[in-house]
């Protein structure tokens, strides 16, 4: 069954919940005004199920209704993972026998953005998820280069060590933040190497449309919940593995 509707109460009732904040007061007429854009959005009937004031004149709400659009399963496109997922071990073997050197890997968080959690969960050895991060990889060199990083510091530490991959993280979304800092860097990447000198560029974030690869100019994105085996593994079948293909 590819066509499917949302699940409330009763299985296919169309029911969802949306929270938003409108600069409205917590009051009768608030809570008209967040009915009204609901309904707009194709919630009807929608009900108000929580109001809570967010300080002077803002209000944030949740409101329950009933949408009728379907889902067509069918063609919802997404990015797959379409390399293989390696244990550490194999990474490591890969990357010693095929490349007869440590991979190297610079990462930072570039721009203003100071969310270093996400890109720490990646290489830092304690990982996330239980998984170790790609410190731990024997086989991989991790330079971290923390937060608020400038893409021209990010190229030269690439450039000095040798970067086989630029991790750079984004998680601040305002104003299309993570997306100008990832086409700035992507584009600085391109004027300062030739294409076989530039390293791997890959970009993650918990608010990036991992389809945009092409428009950011990276060769990868990663995006909410990814591990760092996932990383590592991804590492490998792009510096080595699809190159050998290509070879
Ligand atoms: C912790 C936190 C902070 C901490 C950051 C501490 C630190 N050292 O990182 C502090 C308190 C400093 C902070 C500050 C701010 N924050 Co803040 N913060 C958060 C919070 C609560 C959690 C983020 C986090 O750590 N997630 C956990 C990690 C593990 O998840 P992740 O980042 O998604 O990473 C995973 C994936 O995305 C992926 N990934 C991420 N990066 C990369 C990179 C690569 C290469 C790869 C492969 C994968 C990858 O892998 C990771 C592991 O799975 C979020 C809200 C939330 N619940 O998400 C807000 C949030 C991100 N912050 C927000 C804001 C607005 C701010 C401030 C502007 C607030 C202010 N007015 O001062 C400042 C900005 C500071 C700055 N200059 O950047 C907003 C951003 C809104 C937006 N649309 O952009 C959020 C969403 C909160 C909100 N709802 O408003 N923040």
């Amino acid at each position: 069954m590819s066509i499917v509707r949302p699940y409330g109460d009763t299985t296919g009732d169309g029911m969802v919940q949306i929270s938003f904040t409108l600069p409205v007061a917590a009051d009768r007429k608030g809570e008209g005004a967040a009915l009204q854009l609901a309904t707009k959005m194709g919630v009807d009937p929608a009900m108000v199920v929580h109001a809570k004031a967010m300080g002077d004149g803002f209000t944030f709400f949740v409101v329950y209704g009933t949408v009728n659009h379907l889902v067509d399963t069918s063609k919802v496109v997404v990015a797959e993972r379409d390399f293989p997922l390696l244990a550490a071990k194999e990474v490591n073997t890969l990357v010693k026998s095929k490349m007869r050197r440590k991979l190297v890997v610079v990462g930072a968080c570039i721009g203003t953005d100071a969310h270093t959690v996400g890109i720490d969960a990646i290489l830092n050895v304690k990982g996330i998820a239980g998984e170790k991060g790609l410190e731990y990889y024997r086989e991989l060199r991790v330079v971290n280069m923390g937060a608020q990083v400038t893409v021209p510091e990010l190229v030269e530490t690439a450039r000095h060590e040798k970067a086989d991959a630029v991790l750079v993280s984004q998680v601040v979304t305002q104003r299309d933040a993570h997306l100008h800092n990832t086409r700035e860097m992507s584009a600085a990447f391109r004027e300062a190497m030739p294409a076989d000198k530039r390293p791997l560029l890959v970009v993650g974030g918990p608010r990036f449309d991992e389809m945009m690869t092409g428009e950011l100019g990276v060769d990868r994105i990663f995006g909410r919940g990814t591990t760092p085996r996932e990383v590592a593994s991804y590492l490998v079948d792009a510096l080595i593995t699809a190159k050998k293909k290509a070879a």
